[in-house]
């Protein structure tokens, strides 16, 4: 039996980051991680029949303790004092965009260390695409905070089910903006600030299981990029294993090939799975598959949390496999045969008239519905 409903936590406070514009391949666009995204997923959820999904406003705040976790405190101090700075040196009101960063080998020479809101810009973030405006922080606090909401009632529909033996795990979803798994410990890029999705593992990581052990967490990043950020945090521990499947040819460029297999303790808990542009349903399918009977099964998580983007999508106007909508209840069904309480976070995604049923598809793939 499936179970009857899926959770779904959002926030309308993550719709007020909202840039109007972003520079790709050199040209003046649309801001492709709009607040438009989050409220055509909720839409095409609600409209599904028999309440399958949901809904809850009722956001906790766990204050800054679990994002301190992850993130570096001059950071974190940056991201919310950025924007005023910035607008007070000149900068225009539009938002923070670095002009400059400090590349490794322009890093390599000098001592020198400006402190303008300019260089921090560049310090601080490693493309132009995460805008800092006015209400950034706020947002991208409350995106974190319904990530972590999201994660406390997965564990406690996992607590309820202890000892009863079910081919029907819970999951609940998280729909917030903005996205998180570009964002490392003290860097923004890739239209992410915080990485949810870090944030929540590592809360869940910390809530003990029966007999005192902490639990142990599988992610699954499924978005068309790599989760660069995500794969930094976690490089060198062995709870989480990380695990991505992604276009190595494409953004963020730099990290997301196979040799990449984590460090010291972490050594074989980060598991990059590079694919080509041309991967189809039944490609993407078995390369999903495969990771999960390799990696994810033997690692015997409590919980698993999907970085669920789907800019894997063909008709995504930034990125893409060869993927059409039938797939995403295939990987939905997928995830679901582990057998394990299952965590979705909302990624990336830029495909609006598609994405709620796309987004959909992975969550009813996954209810059996
Ligand atoms: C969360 C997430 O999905 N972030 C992705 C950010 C990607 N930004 C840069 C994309 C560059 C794409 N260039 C191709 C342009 C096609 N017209
Ligand atoms: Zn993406």
């Amino acid at each position: 039996m499936a179970p009857a409903q899926i959770r779904v936590f959002t926030s309308d406070v993550c719709l007020l980051h909202a840039p109007t514009y972003e520079f790709l391949g050199g040209a003046q666009t649309q801001y492709y991680e709009s607040p438009d995204r989050l409220t055509a997923i909720a839409k095409w959820l609600e409209s599904r029949p028999e309440k399958r999904f949901v809904f809850s406003k009722d956001i906790v705040d766990y204050g800054m303790a679990p994002i301190q976790k992850i993130h570096k405190p001059d950071f974190l101090e940056y991201l919310q004092t950025a924007y005023e700075e910035w607008v007070r040196e000149g900068g225009h009101p539009h938002g923070v965009a670095p002009a400059t960063v400090p590349h490794q080998r322009l890093a390599r020479l000098g001592k020198t260390k400006v402190k303008t809101a300019t260089a921090k810009s560049g310090e601080y973030c490693f493309d132009s695409s995460a805008v800092i405006m006015k209400e950034t922080w706020r947002a991208s606090y409350e995106s974190a905070q319904v990530t972590l909401t999201a994660a406390r009632e997965l564990k406690r529909l996992a607590d309820q089910l202890q000892n009863t033996i079910t081919d029907h795990p819970p999951a609940v979803y998280a729909l917030c903006r903005p996205p998180g798994h570009h964002a490392q410990t003290d860097l923004c890029g890739g239209y992410c600030f915080l990485n949810n999705v870090a944030i929540a593992t590592q809360w869940l990581i910390d809530q003990p299981q029966k007999d005192g052990r902490p639990s142990r967490v599988a992610i699954l990043d499924i978005d068309y990029h790599h989760g660069n950020g995500t794969q930094e945090i976690f490089y060198s521990v062995k709870n989480p294993l990380y695990t991505s499947l992604h276009n190595e040819q494409d953004y963020p460029y730099f990290t997301g090939s196979k040799e990449e297999q984590g460090e010291g303790e972490g050594l074989g808990f980060n598991i990059n799975v590079p694919l080509d542009e041309s991967t189809n349903n039944d490609e993407y399918v078995a390369a999903l598959q495969k990771i999960i009977d390799d990696h994810v099964r033997p690692f015997a998580p409590d919980y698993i949390i999907v970085s669920l983007g789907v800019d894997t999508f063909q008709e995504d106007p930034i990125a893409g496999f060869q993927i059409t909508s039938d797939a995403y209840p295939r990987m939905g069904a997928a995830i679901r045969s582990i057998g394990v309480p299952t965590l979705f976070v909302q990624e990336g995604g830029y495909c609006i008239e598609k994405i709620g049923l796309n987004v959909g598809g992975v969550l009813e793939g996954f209810g059996g519905f």
